[in-house]
Parts: C-alpha cells; sequence; structure tokens
C-alpha cells in the first residue's frame, strides 16, 4: 500500500466518519485516495473553516474531529483552529501534506516550517520521515488527542512519502512511553476530601470543560444533591450542569451571575472539577475567594496550583474521582443558611436588561431558547453575541453549548456549528453570531449549501465590534476607534450562496423568525437589528476583584 492509502486505512479504523479539508499540491496523492474511499470528505472554503468545523464536531460527539490541508499556506491556515482547539482541550488530529522529504528546509514551493509553527499549539506533533512509521504515528496521534486532557495532534506528511508502497502493518497497540495519563485518583487525598466537605458551612461546586470531557455530570449531580452545594460552572463548563436545577448559580467570573460571584467570593470551601482558574474566572487573584480552602480535581497536573493555591488536589479522570468522592462522604454538611442566602440573591439579584425600543439581543436568545425548549445545539462566535449566548439561554446538557473559551477566536462559530451538525444532523443548530464574527468565516456559507448541512445563524447584528466597543464605553471615555462596522446585506448575501435569509427589525417578530427558519429546510441567516449601544452585564472590570461588578450586587 502507499502512504496515501495507509493513511485512509488507518483513518477507517480509527472510527473516523468524517474529514473537513481543502486539497492542494502537496497532498493530491491523500485526495486522490480519497476518490472512491469511503470516508465521508467534506471541502470547507478555508481551511480555518476546516479546523473549526473539526473542533466543533469533537465538541458536539465527543469523538476526535480530523482535518487535512495542504503545505505551506494550507497549514498555516489552518493555525488559528488548531491553537482553539489547544486551548480547549479539544481532541482534533490535523492532517497537514509537506513538501517532498529531501526538499524541506530548501525553501521550496508552499514550504512552510509546520511542526516548528505549530510546536507551541498543539499537544505533540509529527513529521513522517520514513513511511513505515506512519501507521504507528497515525495511532500514536489518536492516542495522545483523546486521552489524558485532549487536544490537536498534528501529522506533517511529505509527498513522497505519502507515495511509496510498502506492506501495511496496522500496530494492535499503542505504547508510548512517558505518556501515560493518571485516571484514578489518589484513595489518601479523597479521603481527605470528603472530610473537608463534611467541615464545610458555605461549599461551592465549581465546573469547567473537564466535567463535560469526561462524561461527568451524572456525578457531578449526585455530589450536588447530596452535599446540597450551590453549582457555579465555566464558560467551558455551561452544560454539564443544568441551568434550571435549583443549585445551579450559572457561570461565574468577568460576565458571571452577581450570585455566583459573591457565593464563590464568600464560600468556605471551592469544590474544582476539571477547571483551571482562568483570568477570567477568577479576577484579581490576591483577592479570589479570601475564606475558601479549595479541593481541585483536574486530569492535568500542571493545572494544579498554577494560578490559586489548592489545599487538596487530586489528580484523575473527574468521573472516576467522583464516583470514588461519593462513596467516600458519609458526613453531609449544614449547608441550610448558605443555601438561604443564595436563593435570597438569586431572587434579588436576577440577570436583567431593559426594552428601550430596539430588539434586545438577550431577548433574541431567550425566545432561541423557549422554541427549541433549551434542546438546541448552541455555537457562539466571539463578544458580547457569545456572553448573552452563554448568559439567556438554559443549558440542560454537556455538549450543547460550543464556544471558543480560551483562544476567544471570532469567526469560531460558524464552522463549528457546521461541525456539530455533521456529528448530530438530529439536532437544531444554531451559530449564535455577531456582525463582526460571521464575517470571518462567512465563506462556509458554500460549505453549508452545497452538502446541506442546515443550519440557523442568528445574527445579533449592532453595527459594532459590540465587546470591544464596550470595553471603549466603559473605559477609554467612549471613544469608538475602529469598532464601527459598515455591513453587507446579510440577506442578500445569504440568498447569493443559495442558503436563506431572514430580516428582523421588531421585537414581537423575532420569535415567528425564529420559528420560521427552523421550518426551512436550509441553512439560514437571520439579521436580528439589534440595540446598537447594549452592554453585556454584570461586568468585572479586567484586575478588579469578582465581587466588584458593574450591574451587579453592591
Ligand atoms: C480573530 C479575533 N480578532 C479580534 C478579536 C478581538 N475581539 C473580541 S470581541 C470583538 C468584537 C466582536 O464583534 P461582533 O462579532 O460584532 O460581536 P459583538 O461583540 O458585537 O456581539 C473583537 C474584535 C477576537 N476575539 N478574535
Ligand atoms: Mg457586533
Amino acid at each position: 500500500m502507499t502512504g496515501a492509502q495507509i493513511l485512509i486505512e488507518c483513518l477507517k479504523r480509527e472510527g473516523v466518519e468524517v474529514i473537513f479539508g481543502y486539497p492542494g499540491g502537496s497532498v493530491l496523492p491523500i485526495f486522490d485516495k480519497l476518490y472512491d474511499a469511503d470516508i465521508k470528505f467534506i471541502l470547507t472554503r478555508h481551511e480555518q473553516g476546516a479546523a473549526h468545523a473539526a473542533d466543533g464536531y469533537a465538541r458536539a460527539t465527543g469523538k476526535t474531529g480530523v482535518c487535512l490541508a495542504t503545505s505551506g499556506p494550507g497549514a498555516t491556515n489552518l493555525t488559528t483552529g488548531i491553537a482553539n482547539a489547544y486551548m480547549d482541550s479539544i481532541p482534533v488530529v490535523a492532517i497537514t501534506g509537506q513538501v517532498k522529504s529531501f526538499l524541506i528546509g530548501n525553501d521550496a514551493f508552499q514550504e512552510a516550517d509546520v511542526t516548528g509553527v505549530t510546536r507551541p499549539i498543539t499537544k505533540h506533533n509529527y513529521l513522517v520521515k520514513n513511511v513505515n512509521d506512519l501507521a504507528r504515528i497515525i495511532r500514536e496521534a489518536f492516542h495522545i488527542a483523546s486521552t489524558g486532557r485532549p487536544g490537536p495532534v498534528l501529522i506533517d506528511i511529505p509527498v513522497d512519502i505519502q507515495q511509496k508502497d510498502i506492506d501495511f502493518i496496522w500496530p494492535e497497540t499503542v505504547d508510548i512511553r512517558g505518556y501515560k495519563p493518571t485516571y484514578i485518583g489518589h484513595p489518601g487525598q479523597i479521603k481527605k476530601a470528603a472530610k473537608l466537605i463534611a467541615k464545610a458551612n458555605k461549599p461551592i461546586i465549581y465546573a469547567g470543560g473537564g466535567v463535560i470531557t469526561s462524561g461527568a455530570s451524572p456525578e457531578l449531580k449526585a455530589l450536588a444533591e447530596k452535599i446540597k452545594a450551590p453549582v457555579t460552572w465555566t464558560l467551558m463548563g455551561i452544560g454539564c450542569f443544568p441551568a434550571t436545577h435549583e443549585l445551579a448559580l450559572g457561570m461565574l467570573g468577568m460576565h458571571g451571575t452577581a450570585y455566583a460571584n459573591h457565593a464563590t467570593m464568600e464560600s468556605d470551601l471551592i469544590i474544582a472539577v476539571g477547571a483551571r482558574f482562568d483570568d477570567r474566572v477568577t479576577g484579581r487573584i490576591d483577592k479570589f475567594a479570601p475564606y475558601a480552602k479549595v479541593i481541585h480535581i483536574d486530569i492535568d497536573p500542571s493545572s494544579i496550583s498554577k494560578n490559586v493555591k489548592v489545599d487538596i488536589p487530586i489528580v484523575g479522570d473527574a468521573r472516576n474521582i467522583l464516583k470514588e468522592l461519593l462513596e467516600e462522604i458519609d458526613k453531609i454538611p449544614d449547608t441550610s443558611d448558605w443555601l438561604k442566602t443564595i436563593q435570597a440573591w438569586k431572587r434579588k439579584h436576577p440577570l436583567t436588561y431593559q426594552y428601550k425600543g430596539k430588539i434586545n439581543p438577550q431577548y433574541v436568545i431567550e425566545q432561541i431558547d423557549e422554541v427549541t425548549g433549551g434542546e438546541a445545539i448552541i455555537a457562539t462566535e466571539v463578544g458580547q453575541n457569545q456572553m448573552w449566548a452563554a448568559q439567556w439561554y438554559k443549558y440542560k446538557y454537556p455538549r450543547t453549548f460550543i464556544s471558543s473559551g480560551g483562544l476567544g477566536t471570532m469567526g469560531f462559530g460558524f464552522p463549528a456549528a457546521m461541525g456539530a451538525k455533521v456529528g448530530k444532523p438530529e439536532k437544531i443548530v444554531f451559530d449564535v453570531a455577531g456582525d463582526g464574527s460571521i464575517q470571518m468565516n462567512i465563506q462556509e456559507l458554500a460549505t453549508c449549501v452545497c452538502n446541506k448541512i442546515n443550519v440557523k445563524v442568528a445574527i445579533l447584528n449592532n453595527g459594532y465590534l459590540g465587546m470591544v466597543r464596550q470595553w471603549q464605553e466603559l473605559f477609554y471615555k467612549k471613544r469608538y476607534s475602529y469598532t464601527c462596522l459598515y455591513n453587507p446585506d446579510f440577506v442578500k448575501l445569504a440568498e447569493s450562496y443559495g442558503a436563506s435569509g431572514i430580516r428582523v427589525t421588531k421585537k414581537e417578530d423575532v420569535r415567528p423568525a425564529i420559528e420560521k427558519a427552523i421550518a426551512i429546510d436550509n441553512t439560514v441567516f437571520i439579521d436580528f437589528i439589534v440595540e446598537p449601544e447594549e452592554n453585556v452585564y454584570p461586568m468585572v472590570p479586567a484586575g478588579e476583584a469578582i465581587n466588584r461588578m458593574i450591574g451587579g450586587m453592591a
């Protein structure tokens, strides 16, 4: 078999159902084999779209996403998508063509040092130098991407390696020296944690994306209910605990709820599960949760005590550890006063907004929630749209909120929604978009239409790079430096691609438009003309403690 055939055979054996990608000179042998392979290939219109689609597919399904691009510009176009998956710990295998082996380092046509470029943004990467290593490398790549703390792995394959003929040997097992993630938590640490929990009066569970990755939502819910602790979550943790649950506090941090931030600051015990105390969560670090002891459950030992000093670290898989912890806890703390205080905060300081004559973006999200009954998959772009989608939709299940957390990549949402829809065709998939962000990968309209990938894009069209404008309004004396947008006619633009477009300017038309968009059997852009200078509140100004919120509690 040739290297290209080996690649396709290995992908099939790894269970790959779909590849997102774009062709070019250095991957012609692979594309020739794809021509009649029984793996679905989706031709995106930009390699960045392919990387984000593979990422969105992985987030929605829990499987490893795969993208493929040619050498040089194809590969460098993947890099934002790779960095995005890296920051959010998403399993993606990126395959790139490379110039012929003997030309590497020669400034050959379309040569880029892709393993060099992607070293700091991949969990691991490979340049295949010998075709005999190819099958082993592919197996290792899938293993590394999907185990431990997941992440993207890149395989760079020179054209001559793709063409070389050898006997195919499938490595039955994977054994990588120096890579043995810990899954089982230390029993002594789990015992200590149980003891600390028994003594707490104001515990809080702080859950992150790791809960979703490890499939630990049922155990998390069982823990919260057993010890009667309120649960707050990060942007990446959205969906890990039902937003409608009485113990739910919503998201914490810069645009978290007032009660989540106050509960965190007042708590005497933080049980952190699969979260990493990101600066958008902690705010000013030396003022963060001054009374709290911290239990930190995480599969990545390098996350522990990185930002916040941890009293009881437990390294391992969140689901395993929560199961053990649940068995270990026999004494239940008395949290009744604590829950009463929090209930009062929740009643007094809910998320709110005011109607000023134009459509409120928050209202659009509420209506999408009501129409879909909280059952849709919601992808987002980055900016205000993302925060409103995080705040106002009531997520009930893991893997239903797909958003660029760590990297904050404008242009992620639309191709990610496309990938999610490919992985979960039975679901209604929305991309909640900004008028700025949507233009960063708008070319993927063609991919959606050609492949009948039916995605609904709700553009919260405020005519601004809204989140940046909000910072300029609040911290730069309203000097709106290059944040006002001149936009195309999104309805006509969608139609020109063969998609559908709806424009909505009045509040009473919001819900019917959402219903109509869902009923249309096509990709739809809904252009919601919203209040241009609406802000996302509450807001913790950068560098402040998280209970010092604008629009929060006094
Ligand atoms: C690729 C990229 N470039 C720049 C930024 C900085 N940035 C963050 S939010 C934002 C504005 C986004 O505008 P829009 O998509 O219209 O969303 P809105 O905030 O108005 O909802 C910008 C420019 C970014 N996050 N990503
Ligand atoms: Mg905008």
